[in-house]
């Protein structure tokens, strides 16, 4: 068996396990990624879309931001669609100048893989039975095979489990408590290849259900309608899905929606997860690993570099100082960020879907909410100011 030392061992190239490898790096930290999937498949998967304003000011701060800077959308605000009616919330004027940027998951990973592979960083891709030893103690051990049989380890001072929601690592957080809340209902999401149909997201509650109009690129949109949990993509044909986006998105103001040939499809289950602590022993993980939210908050790929900051500097402390305490604090820190953003998630989706097992009287509720935010300036900025990012304590 071939042993490697580092000071931090990480599982998981997403986000969290990315960001977290370049911001021990900025304090002289070692680590080494451990990622199960090819890095072409880790740039190729199509996941989050928006970016809070803070993690933008990182990515800049951590030399990350070229790529982004050139290409990615920046956006005054959100137009939220229902009853018929258009509403335009700036959140550009609501929150004193945060925009919203929708620079795609994949493509910020492919600018921190590049960077972390161009400073010499150790990301180890295509690996396989990656298993967490020793957390109780000071020197904790990943071991795994390549992709040819043969087993390593990599022997370390910490291990961070960045490795989503169906990884190894959150089952060995003995004694942990699980909060969760399954949706009665899924995303069906569509590629697109055409222009944008609006300069802005639209989000749309409709009673035929949710609709959302993002991008991706000038020349490619990303759009999406609620549908079943397990409905399976091959039962949506093209027309239906536009004769859908079309009645749940276009509102009385002549606004049309452009088409083009739809390129892939696929269905998301929504949930929201919570898991508490996030820390035991030596082990700490972050990012889906550790809590989920629904899409229409736009906060999991946020709130997983929220938590590699707050490790970093745990860890950044500890080495420094040789003090425990911010590591210590870790998790009691995190959740704090993260039950806002959950609880924002599920209000967005709540407010925008319709529930089958709901009331009438409930669905008029989340109407009243929306009428609430489209004409109060203070619940109008209240949406805002979280859609952006509350700033990170
Ligand atoms: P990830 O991205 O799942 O990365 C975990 C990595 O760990 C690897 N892994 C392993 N590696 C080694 N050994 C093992 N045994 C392993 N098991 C797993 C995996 O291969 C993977 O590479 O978790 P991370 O880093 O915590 O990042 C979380 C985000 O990816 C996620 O929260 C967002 O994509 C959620 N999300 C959105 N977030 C936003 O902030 N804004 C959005 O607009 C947004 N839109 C979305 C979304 C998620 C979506 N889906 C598909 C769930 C839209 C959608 C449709
Ligand atoms: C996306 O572009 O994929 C996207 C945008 C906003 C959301 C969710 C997903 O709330």
């Amino acid at each position: 068996m071939s042993a490697t030392r580092t000071q931090v061992g990480i599982v998981g190239a997403g986000p969290a396990g990315l960001f977290l490898a370049h911001l021990l790096h900025r304090h002289g930290i070692e680590s080494v990624i451990l990622e199960t999937r090819s890095r072409e498949e880790v740039e190729g998967t199509i996941r989050a879309g928006v970016l809070e304003q803070w993690t933008v000011d990182l990515m800049n701060e951590l030399g990350l931001g070229g790529r982004m800077g050139q290409e990615a959308h920046f956006h005054r605000g959100i137009t939220l669609r229902f009853g018929g009616g258009s509403h335009h919330l700036d959140f550009e004027d609501l929150t004193g100048g945060k925009r919203v940027t929708v620079y795609p998951q994949h493509e910020v990973l492919k600018d921190l893989i590049a960077a972390r592979l161009a400073d010499g960083g150790d990301v180890r891709f295509g690996v396989r039975d990656v298993e967490l030893h020793d957390l109780e103690t000071e020197r904790p051990r990943l071991t795994y095979r390549d992709g040819d049989g043969g087993v390593f380890e990599v022997c370390c001072d910490f291990i961070a489990g960045c490795d989503g929601f169906h990884g190894p690592s959150r089952p060995h957080l003995a004694g942990r408590t699980e909060y969760g809340k399954l949706y009665p209902f899924g995303w069906l999401g569509v590629l697109v290849e055409a222009p944008p149909s609006h300069h802005e997201l639209i989000y749309a509650r409709h009673e035929r259900g949710f609709a959302l109009l993002s991008t991706r690129s000038p020349e490619i949109q990303r759009l999406y309608i609620q549908c079943g949990p397990k409905d399976d993509p091959a039962d949506y044909p093209d027309e239906l899905i536009w004769s859908e986006l079309h009645r749940r998105l276009e509102a009385e103001d002549g606004w049309t929606l452009t088409e083009g040939r739809i390129f892939q499809k696929g269905v998301i289950g929504m949930r929201s997860f919570v898991c508490d602590p996030m820390q035991h022993g030596r082990l700490f993980i972050a990012g889906d690993a550790a809590h989920i939210v629904p899409p229409t908050g736009a906060k999991g790929l946020n709130l997983a570099v929220a938590d590699a900051v707050y490790l970093s500097r745990g860890l950044e402390c500890f080495y420094r100082t040789g003090r425990r305490d911010l590591l210590e604090r870790y998790s009691e820190t995190c959740l704090r960020r993260i039950w806002r953003a959950e609880r924002f998630s599920w209000s967005m989706t709540t407010m925008l879907h319709t529930d089958p097992h709901e009331s009438a009287f409930e669905d008029r509720i989340h109407l009243a909410d929306l009428d609430y935010v489209v004409h109060s300036r203070a619940a109008a900025t209240a949406l805002a100011e979280n859609y952006v990012g509350l700033p990170l304590d």
